[in-house]
């Protein structure tokens, strides 16, 4: 649960750093099943004999990055935001929705948007190369850097009115070094959504719109959330490190409300109304991705958010 003092930041600044929430017994068994899902991936790499055989799960996603090898996709909590097809690859367990409906986590977001709380889909791993890894040309924002964005702005504007927290949890330490969080508090920089450009495959919101001398750091060890209001513009630095910077980040919204990625499912997280509605079943879970995914492979391809480069802002 969070202190008044802590809410109270929260809704001054727009964003909130809580170390120590997610202990071992939460992270222990997904870093166990990433390893052996990178395992898997990367032992049918070297029978093609596109990889050396390396040991250890950061060596082989270097390696296997380096040799232009998507583990992401397989890895990510979520479809792509390209086009769809009936087989690719994601990754959703047992462990995992363990994560997303943690007591510790649900406690923390039922204090910011209430009791009645939805898983909703716009969740993504990232892991982050190190700067001697990392293309120069890398545009993903989960294997590279993160441009400045607001996660409204990331939503269709029909969750424009939605509560909803994002949080972000490390599962390796973040420094500045390797590239944790950076925001804007919303006390000096207002509340006001910022327009998104689309640069080098990512919205992001023009400098004229930023205040530069506003960022604050956001480094958290392992275990440790940050907690961000939809309104506050956030970045990642550049892992200029040489080890990777591994997160996920989820969101909870008031159940009932538009979750902003309509065509991904969702589920009740917490109940206190109907806690027999909590969801807790995680090849359900998958079975629901795996349904989604079949019925977007045969349609066109839905843009992740609203922006398309044609606003003013953008010239
Ligand atoms: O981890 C990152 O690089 C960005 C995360 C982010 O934008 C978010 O959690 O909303
Ligand atoms: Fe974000």
């Amino acid at each position: 649960m969070l202190t008044a003092a802590q809410l109270e930041s929260f809704e001054h600044e727009g964003y909130l750093v809580v170390p120590d929430v997610l202990d071992d017994e939460v992270l222990a068994p997904i870093r166990a099943e990433y390893e052996a899902l990178l395992d898997a991936l990367y032992a049918g790499w070297q029978r093609d004999g596109l990889v050396e055989d390396v040991d250890g799960f950061e060596p082989k996603l270097k390696a296997a990055y380096a040799a232009g090898l998507d583990w992401f996709q397989p890895m990510d909590i979520s479809l792509p935001f390209s086009k769809i097809e009936y087989d690719t690859p994601m990754h959703f367990s047992q462990p995992l929705l363990n994560m997303l409906t943690a007591p510790a986590l649900l406690d923390i977001a039922e204090s910011m948007v209430g009791p009645e709380l939805t898983s909703n889909p716009i969740q993504h791993v990232r892991i982050k190369m190190p700067g001697n890894v990392v293309r120069a040309d890398e545009t993903s924002a989960h294997m590279g850097n993160t441009s400045w964005h607001q996660d409204r702005g990331v939503t269709h504007d029909e969750a424009d009115q939605t509560d909803m927290v994002t949080v972000w949890i490390a599962v390796t330490d973040a420094t500045e070094e390797n590239g944790c969080l950076i925001a804007q508090p919303r006390s000096t920089t207002g509340n006001h959504l910022r327009d998104h450009c689309p640069v080098q495959n990512q919205p992001a919101i023009p400098a004229s719109q930023l205040d530069e001398a506003a960022t604050v750091s956001l480094p958290v060890n392992a275990g440790g959330i940050v907690l961000l209001h939809p309104m506050t513009p956030h970045a990642a630095l550049p892992n200029v490190s040489d080890s990777i910077r591994w997160s996920f980040d989820i969101r909870y919204n008031v159940t009932g409300q538009p979750t902003g990625r309509s065509h991904f499912p969702d589920f009740i997280a917490r109940s206190r109304a109907h806690p027999d509605r909590e969801f807790r079943d995680g090849d359900a879970w998958r079975d629901m991705w795996k349904e989604a995914r079949a019925q977007l492979a045969v349609q066109p391809h839905i843009p992740i958010h609203r922006w398309d480069g044609t606003d003013a802002a953008c010239a």
